[in-house]
């Protein structure tokens, strides 16, 4: 039985949520929030969301590539996240890992949103959307005619770029400049496990302006 701590809102707990409706793979959602927490942290003193718990093979894994490897090795569905090609693999690892740095980079930005007035920091943001408007540059050179980003199958780093592409453009806006990334999180939006993870926060984004 595998379980889910995250949270809907969350973008990296739709990056892992994504790859678990990719494949229907079952599992049981556990939201991280004043109830849970204690269990979670108890769980993960670092504290960050998503982490999976697998009461069969009795593990609990962190980090949500990790996460969607771990799924992609264990748990392997029509959809496969790694391809089996070292130079391949290599690839959807590296883009993952941009894809997360955009996704830190931009939570930056929506946290900041939710701060009090007076515990802002104007300086972080502005240096922030500065560092994602330099991955939006490096996104857009690699996305060419493929579907996705490393080739035209979906892997573990589309599962990364959906999240932090639809949070990040709603708070550094692609300005008409990155055609290719508007079309792009099109069809990841377009994904019927992503729209999914993004339909089922939807009752929550009053909880975070900026979202
Ligand atoms: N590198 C981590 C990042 C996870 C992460 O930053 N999650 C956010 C939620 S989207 C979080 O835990 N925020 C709460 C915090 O930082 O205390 C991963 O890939 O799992």
């Amino acid at each position: 039985m595998l379980t889910l701590y995250g949270h809907p809102i969350s973008s990296y707990t739709w990056k892992v949520l994504t790859a678990l409706y990719e494949n229907t793979t079952p599992f049981e959602f556990i939201t991280v929030d004043q109830n849970t927490y204690v269990d979670f942290i108890a769980l993960w003193p670092m504290g960050k969301f998503p982490i999976l718990l697998d009461s069969d093979r009795k593990r609990m894994v962190t980090e949500t590539s990790v996460i969607i490897e771990y799924l992609d090795a264990y748990y392997p569905g029509k959809t496969r996240f790694i391809p089996t090609d070292l130079d391949a693999a290599l690839e959807v690892r590296r883009w993952d890992r941009v894809f997360d740095h955009l996704n830190t980079t931009m939570s930056k930005v929506v946290v900041d949103n939710i701060r009090p007035e007076g515990q802002r920091d104007p300086y972080g943001v502005e240096e922030a959307k500065r560092i994602v408007r330099g991955i939006y540059a490096v996104i857009e050179a690699q996305l060419s005619h493929d579907a996705f980003i490393t080739a035209g199958s979906f892997t573990l780093a589309d599962c990364a770029a959906a999240p932090a592409i639809w949070y990040a453009t709603r708070n550094v806006p692609l300005d008409g400049a990155f055609p290719r990334i508007a079309a792009y999180l099109e069809r990841l939006k377009a994904r019927p496990a992503f729209a999914r993870a993004v339909k089922e926060s939807e009752p929550l984004f009053h909880m975070y302006p900026g979202a």
